[in-house]
């Protein structure tokens, strides 16, 4: 897969490119980033491309030339003219987005920094406007990072074999169960004796019951959509 990132601060990918199970998925080969900066097609010899807003007003505007010029580059290399812009008046960011973007090849992401871009790049290309939440954040760098990091994990052999894109626990629209590893006892706390049985059936319905209960108590909007199954039925009714 290839990944173009139109971005003032291409330095900040590597946290992508280098590190944790995306950096060792870029030198197995399976995705490479690209990233342009719009800078390069700045009108002036200082490489801004910024300016005051129409209409007035804080901040400063990313102007649509260079962008567009970025936008031509990544278009021509990719042989689309999709396009994705990382914005806080975008559609937030879903399970089910990472996965349909995981089966393209080819990915161009637009990061902008100060207020935004100029809204007729947004009039003149085939963009999808995308949030990563409901807070603010201080450019679409990070955000462009974590959809990036969400959709290579629905890539073959991304992950290992013994973690897989659908054991994540939202891929079931439930919350993950909790973990435990040793010691058996932490500050007084010992692991739930359920674990340490070696009942595989027991421990998997224990695990079963802790997501759906974790998953009503915290994401009352996940709990609303989620139908429950008469295994799961019953075993609400067993507490
Ligand atoms: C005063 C209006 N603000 C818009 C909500 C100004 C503003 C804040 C932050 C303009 C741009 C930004 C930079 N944020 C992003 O580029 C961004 C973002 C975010 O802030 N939250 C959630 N998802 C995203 S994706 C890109």
């Amino acid at each position: 897969m290839l990944v173009q990132v139109i971005t003032l601060f291409g330095e900040m990918f590597s946290a992508i490119t280098e590190y944790g199970v995306t950096g060792r998925a870029a030198k197995n080969g399976l995705w490479q980033l690209e990233t342009i900066n719009p800078r390069q097609f700045a009108d002036n010899r200082l490489g801004y491309i910024d300016d005051k807003p129409f209409g007035g007003g804080a901040g400063m505007v990313m102007q649509a030339p260079p962008i567009q010029a970025a936008l031509n580059v990544a278009f021509a290399k990719a042989g689309t003219q999709k396009a994705i812009y990382l914005s806080p008046q975008g559609v937030p960011l879903t399970h089910d987005k990472t996965l349909e973007l995981s089966q393209q090849n080819h990915l161009i992401l637009l990061c902008g920094r100060y207020e935004g871009i100029d809204e007729r790049i947004l009039e003149a290309n085939d963009i999808e406007e995308i949030a990563v939440g409901d807070f603010v954040v201080s450019g679409g760098e990070l955000p462009a990072m974590m959809l990036i990091d969400a959709v290579l994990r629905h890539r073959p052999n991304v992950l290992g074999d013994e973690q897989s894109a659908q054991q994540d626990s939202f891929c079931r629209g439930l919350l993950d169960y909790p973990h435990y590893t040793r010691p058996v006892e932490f500050n007084g706390l010992k692991v739930p004796d359920v674990l340490l049985t070696g009942n595989h059936q027991e421990i998997a319905k224990w695990r079963h019951t802790q997501s759906l209960l974790r998953t009503k108590n915290r994401r009352p909007d996940l709990w609303a959509r989620y139908s429950l199954n008469p295994q799961e039925v019953q075993l609400l009714s067993e507490l």
